[in-house]
């Protein structure tokens, strides 16, 4: 899954794809690159990350997924459930959601429905998050939401723990180690480690757009871990990585 920001503030990528034909042509190339899914966000969800008006999102958006749909799926990365709706008349097709309560609409709409665990709003998230067990909270979460999104009709459910979202450098790695747990749970796992910032805190302080090893070293770890996804800036590099894994060390 390639990672399409149209927004002017998201932490890694914020302001280079605002204008939509460099969006759209930048989703393009991450297909030409590989990528299988494009998501498009129009609100960045990074640490303190102020709310976007509705209007706003559906104008950064809509056009954005209109244009790429017809070469290539297209999720929407939004909390909003007008914004999911109009992307889905667009021809978006799955409904990725880090706030994990839009499954009516994925169920209304017949497309399917990623939910993703976070622990409060962006805004407050990172300040001091708690767990008791990080692992079991996630999991429970993840299990009540798959079950409540089938109870409703969404066929095709995605789960995602959540890496960063209300989460301290030791939970996403106590995630990470027990990723198996998730897929456990009989849906299919997306992870997004992509360029966040607890590898910029293993790694000595590099900044987002230097974190590439880290991204790929997580993603492949994902991906034999029980990722059935990884969400990432860097569509290449981790698909080159993908196929060494299901090609060559899968042999
Ligand atoms: N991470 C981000 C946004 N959406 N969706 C899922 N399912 N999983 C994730 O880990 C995830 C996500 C944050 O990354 P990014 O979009 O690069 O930044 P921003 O939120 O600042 O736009």
């Amino acid at each position: 899954m390639g990672v399409l920001n149209v927004t002017p503030d998201s932490f890694s990528d914020g302001g280079r794809w605002l204008d939509p034909d460099a969006a759209v042509a930048h989703g393009l190339a991450m297909v030409a690159d590989g990528a299988d899914v494009i998501d498009v966000g129009g609100e960045s969800t990074r640490p303190g990350a102020a709310p976007v008006p509705e209007a706003l999102e559906l104008e950064r958006v809509v056009p954005v997924v209109a244009a790429l749909a017809p070469h290539t799926r297209v999720s929407v990365d939004t909390r909003k459930a007008a914004v999911a709706e109009a992307a889905v008349g667009a021809g978006a097709t799955l409904v990725n959601d880090v706030s994990a309560a839009l499954w009516p609409v994925a169920a209304g709409a017949g497309v399917g429905w990623v939910a993703m665990h976070m622990r409060g709003t962006p805004a407050t998230m990172q300040q001091d998050p708690h767990y008791d067990d990080v692992v079991t909270e996630v999991v429970a979460f993840l299990a009540e939401r798959l079950e409540t999104a089938r109870a409703a009709g969404v066929s095709e459910v995605w789960i995602d723990p959540g890496i960063g979202f209300g989460k301290t450098a030791a939970h996403n790695l106590a995630l990470l180690h027990s990723l198996r747990r998730v897929a456990e749970l009989g849906a299919p796992v997306l992870v997004g480690t992509s360029r966040k910032s607890f590898l910029g805190a293993l790694s000595g302080g590099a900044p987002a757009d230097d974190r590439l090893e880290g991204s790929l070293a997580t993603a492949v770890w994902a991906m034999t871990h029980g990722a059935a996804m990884v969400r990432v800036h860097d569509v290449a590099p981790a698909v080159g990585a993908a196929r060494l894994i299901g090609e060559e060390v899968a042999a």
